[in-house]
């Protein structure tokens, strides 16, 4: 690319004569960090290097070290270290002279006072246009000195001969020769390039001409001042285009323009504006590219060389329309769907002018029924915009079709198809629009409304983003014979997404009418996995479909839409019906395990599904347990379409299973919770023992389990003698405590066994499948960890049926296996050795077990009832059989009246109760012996017989002798003797007060309340 200029010696006076006298001194100095630099002007330099760009040869300019402390050049090694080869390597970097003749001299002066400072001489040839090293010039070797110049002299060199030194540590100074021919190089380097535009679209005027600006600087790197007016002192724009090897040449000069300016040798120029007009249709596309995106440089004349200024891409002198429902373009037969409206629906959308001349719009029509657009024709910019609202007004009901037509000058007609339906005012119809669930659906759970995948349709619509489905509910509605209902439904992101569709009259049983599947078999069942833009996870916007329910027969019904990960829009359908009052059970809390004589707490959510308010006390709040009424709370008033949340507590006196639930039942409505079947256990009175000591707290490797693995194992034996407890004690309950690193939560498949065992130390049972079937299994299950910093109970086993210890020692084994980890320190005792075994890994477990520390076990127990016991007689001493005590505890306060007066008596109390045998004796297990009770006796032929007793000193004996009466009943309405005594039902319960009516005791006597 370098173009050499010749420089004719008698036309320019330059520092070297012709014939005899050519001198290059050294005196101006160079910049020898360039490897390739130039000792002086109309020199060369042949570069030799090793593999690495720091094994050249390194050389300096120094001032005041040539001759007469006149500048020179000081050269450094001609070799480098090869490491891998553990050698020096030779290198022959040379310094090359102009093509000289005749006799050549050079001062020479060692750089250092070793042997190895010396400098060679070779003829040097260009051949295609690169320097090459040929034969060596020998001299006579005048014997260098380190403490001055010696002159080394070539004599007979033929004219013409490029002359190579390989100086190596030494200064060289003052070459002459006979006669020189000095080439001098010109040179230019564009150093700046700022384009004036750096959009990529670059817009054409009327011609349809564009312009391409740049501001350019350059600055002149060669050896030969720069002159206005000289050869190829111009800048250039041109079109670049790839040449076959992929590299971008000039395809064509767009623009010259002279320099102006002279530039000396090393100036930079000031900034040069260069601008270039270009027809636009003069512009191809590169193959392989519909765009006419190009690539435009500037470029020098001097040496040829480019610089990019852009790539650009024009944009003609024409109007470029296109029509935009958000961020989806409508290209005629698009269709425009405004969804359904029980009102007037309006949907905006976009005219864009992307060209560059303005766009003149010559129709702007909207037609169809229902259709209009207040949009007119106008003239649209270049790069400019205009909404374009159309509305479908309400006026009559059904499905709407129309057109949108767009025309102007120079552009192709668009035309796009409106889709819309007006809603009947009389059909049920939802569009979310306002953002809210409607107050008269009822949501059990995780749906939402929400505008994040705002589609096609409109803005709000609600969703289920949970895979598991759960029902929305519409309000009671009027299903006309061949009635049908329509909406929009519409998948989510994930493998799962479905939604189904039932009807009921009760809201309790439902009958499932469709069921809509991103998988389904039949098409017309699919939600589509059709999507609106780019597909972008869970953001991706699936589009609607409608579907249209025929199969719901007629009558009164309730809807559910049971989404799972599925979405649904503009329901529109049958009538909506007439409801003065209405509410929903939507959430109940009913334990489904309780024990005899221990409190059922239960906590239901009533909504009020209308805007009539239902005042306190119109309706009746209660928990059914078999049946009966077991607990009532207080009927608070309900807000319109308000919430109101109500809790129970019920105690049971009977052991077995039971239906249970809530109900509220009022004049207006009656809204119960499903049925839950509770089962009733028999008392255990409770204890928390710890068996062994905490005293070590930041161990890993232990049992029970060692959750820094995959899978552990771990066997132990509690001593009887650690445990302390009694034979026929049940366990109920197993925990361990521990804490981590960090909190963190794992989820393992845990199973743990328990037995009574004679062994008084681990028999590696877990290795015998035998042992291990004989055990007891407490637990066998997906279990989730959630270990603490802070020490908490990490493995809790709740025995669904207590385990009955036998007084002998206790064997626990636990076995773990989890893809996740966590850093678990149990609580440890180290004081108790030999009775654990543990072994655990990530992949299989080890074949052999290892002792560890005893894991500190916390265990719920039942303790031994108190008892009492004794003897009911008649007043001459003789047994009474069949004589019933019973106790009711004092402890638990009864139902407090409402308004006064308890509507309802519930026993809610703990009662124990015994009979006498034949000779009148009897026995009772009192569990909760920390209560004060009321005691009844009855027999029939007796009078009855109160008293109050507690368990303060442990069991009690307690005798009573009854009064014989004539009659079963006595002294009807008599005067009471203590009106303040408390009052018991016929089956000797506690009630808070006299009955309206019925039998009740008091003091002993029966009396009859009317
Ligand atoms: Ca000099
Ligand atoms: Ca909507």
């Amino acid at each position: 690319m370098r173009k050499l200029f010749l420089l004719s010696l008698a036309a320019l006076a330059l520092s070297a004569s012709a014939q005899g006298s050519y001198t290059a001194d050294f005196n101006t100095a160079v910049d020898t960090s360039d490897p390739a630099f130039r000792a002086a002007p109309g020199w060369r330099h042949l570069v030799h290097t090793g593999a690495y760009s720091s094994q050249i040869v390194t050389y300096t300019y120094v001032t005041d070290n040539g001759v007469d402390g006149s500048g020179c050049i000081q050269a450094g090694a001609q070799s480098y270290f090869d490491w891998w080869e553990d050698a020096e390597v030779p290198l022959y970097d040379l310094l090359i002279t102009p093509a000289v003749g005749g006799t050549v001299t050079l001062q020479v002066m060692k750089a250092n006072s070793s042997d190895n400072c010396f400098v060679e001489f070779y003829k040097v040839t260009k051949t295609d246009g690169n320097w090459v090293r040929g034969e060596q010039i020998t001299y006579e070797d005048p014997g260098l000195l380190s403490i001055d110049y010696t002159e080394v002299e070539l004599t007979g060199i033929e004219e013409g001969t490029y002359i190579g030194i390989r100086a190596n540590n030494v200064y060289i100074d003052d070459f002459t020769a006979t006669s020189a021919n000095v080439e001098l190089e010109r040179a230019l380097t564009i150093t700046q390039v700022i384009p004036a535009i750096t959009e990529q679209n670059i817009d054409c005027d009327e011609n349809n001409q564009f312009e391409i600006k740049a501001t350019v600087k350059v600055k002149n790197t060669g050896e030969v001042d720069l002159t206005a007016g000289g050869e190829g002192y111009n800048l250039q724009i041109a079109l670049m285009g790839p040449n076959d090897a992929g590299a971008y040449v000039v395809e064509r000069v767009l623009s010259t323009q002279a320099i102006e300016t002279d530039l000396a040798v090393g100036a930079e120029s000031d900034e040069i504006v260069l601008t270039a007009l270009v027809d636009e249709s003069s512009i191809e596309p590169v193959a392989g590219n519909d765009t006419k995106a190009r690539r435009y440089d500037v470029v020098e004349g001097v040496t040829h060389t480019t610089k990019p200024i852009h790539n650009y891409t024009p944009v003609p002198y024409a109007p470029i329309a296109s029509l935009y429902d958000g961020m989806s373009e409508l290209t005629t037969g698009s269709e425009l769907d405004l969804g359904a409206t029980g009102t007037e629906v309006t949907k905006t959308v976009t005219l864009y002018n992307d060209g560059a001349a303005p766009l003149q719009l010559t129709a702007l029509t909207v037609e169809g029924e229902g259709f209009s657009t207040e949009a007119t024709v106008t003239t649209i910019a270049k790069h400019e915009h205009m909404d374009i609202t159309i509305k479908l007004a309400s006026s009559t009901p059904g499905a709407k079709t129309g057109t949108l037509t767009i025309q102007g000058e120079g552009i192709d007609d668009i035309a796009v198809n409106l889709k819309g339906e007006v809603v009947d005012p009389n059909k049920w119809f939802v569009n979310f629009e306002d953002g809210q669930m409607p107050n008269n659906m009822i949501n059990l759970g995780n749906w939402q409304v929400s505008n994040k995948l705002v589609t096609g349709i409109n803005k709000y619509y609600a969703t289920n983003d949970n895979a598991d489905p759960t029902m929305l509910i519409s309000p009671k509605m009027e299903v006309a014979e061949g009635d049908n209902m329509s909406f929009a439904a519409a998948r989510n992101y994930g493998d799962v997404s479905k939604l189904e569709v039932y009807y009921s009259t009760d809201r309790k049983n439902w009958t499932l009418v469709r069921t809509l599947d991103i998988n389904a078999e039949n098409e017309a069942d699919q939600l589509t996995s059709d999507y609106t833009g780019t597909a972008w996870g869970s953001n991706t916007k699936y589009n609607f479909t409608r579907f249209t329910i025929d199969n719901i027969p007629a009558g009164e019904v309730y809807v559910a839409f049971a989404a799972g990960n599925a979405r649904i829009d503009d329901i529109v359908g049958y009538k909506l019906a007439q409801v003065e009052h209405d509410a929903f059970v939507t959430s109940a809390t009913i334990p489904t395990v309780a024990m005899v004589n221990n409190p059922i707490n239960v906590v239901a959510t009533l909504r009020n599904m209308t805007e009539n308010v239902e005042a306190a006390d119109s309706y009746t709040a209660r928990f059914y347990l078999n049946g009966e009424v077991v607990a009532e709370t207080e009927a608070t008033e309900l807000a319109s379409n308000g919430e109101n949340t109500y809790q129970f507590t019920a105690m049971a006196h009977q052991t077995g299973t039971f239906e249970a639930y809530v109900e509220f039942a009022g004049d207006n409505f009656n809204a119960t919770s499903p049925i839950y079947m509770m089962t009733i256990t028999e008392e255990l009175a409770t204890a928390e023992i710890q068996v062994g000591d905490v005293k070590v707290t930041d161990q890993r490797k232990n049992a029970p389990l060692e959750l820094y693995n995959n899978k552990s194992e771990s066997e132990t034996i509690y001593p009887s003698s650690l445990l302390n407890l009694s034979p026929g004690t049940k366990i109920t309950r197993i925990a361990f405590r521990g804490k981590g690193t960090s909190n963190k939560d794992i989820t393992a498949n845990v199973q743990v066994w328990l037995e009574n065992t004679e062994d008084a130390t681990p028999q590696n049972v877990l290795l015998d499948a035998e042992k291990i079937a004989a055990m007891t299994q407490v637990y066998n299950g997906s279990y989730a960890f959630s270990i603490k910093t802070e020490t908490s109970e990490v493995l809790v086993v709740e025995l669904a049926e207590p385990f009955v210890y036998t007084g002998q020692n206790l064997r626990v084994c636990a076995h773990s296996e989890s893809s996740g980890w966590a850093t678990t320190y149990f609580e440890q005792d180290n004081t108790v050795t030999g009775q654990s075994i543990y072994r655990a890994s990530d992949t299989s477990l080890p074949a052999t077990f290892t002792a560890c520390n005893l894991p500190v076990m916390y265990l719920t127990v039942s303790n031994e009832p108190v008892q009492m016991s004794g003897r009911v007689t008649d007043q001459q001493g003789n047994g009474i059989a069949d004589a019933t005590i019973t106790l009711t505890a004092r402890a638990i306060e009864p139902v407090e009246p409402i308004d006064g007066a308890p509507r309802r008596i519930i026993n809610n109390n703990v009662t124990y109760t015994a009979t006498t045998d034949a000779d009148g004796n009897y026995t009772m297990q009192v569990f909760q012996a920390g209560l004060q009770y009321d005691v009844v006796v009855e027999a029939e032929g007796y009078e009855t017989a109160t008293d109050v007793v507690d368990f303060a000193a442990g069991n009690l004996d307690k005798d009573f002798v009854l009064t014989s009466t004539t009659t079963g009943i006595n002294d009807v309405n008599a005067e009471v003797l203590d009106e303040n005594a408390p009052i018991y039902d016929i089956m000797g319960r506690r009630l808070t007060g006299k009955p309206s009516q019925g039998i009740y005791i008091q003091n002993g006597r029966k009396y009859i309340a009317r």
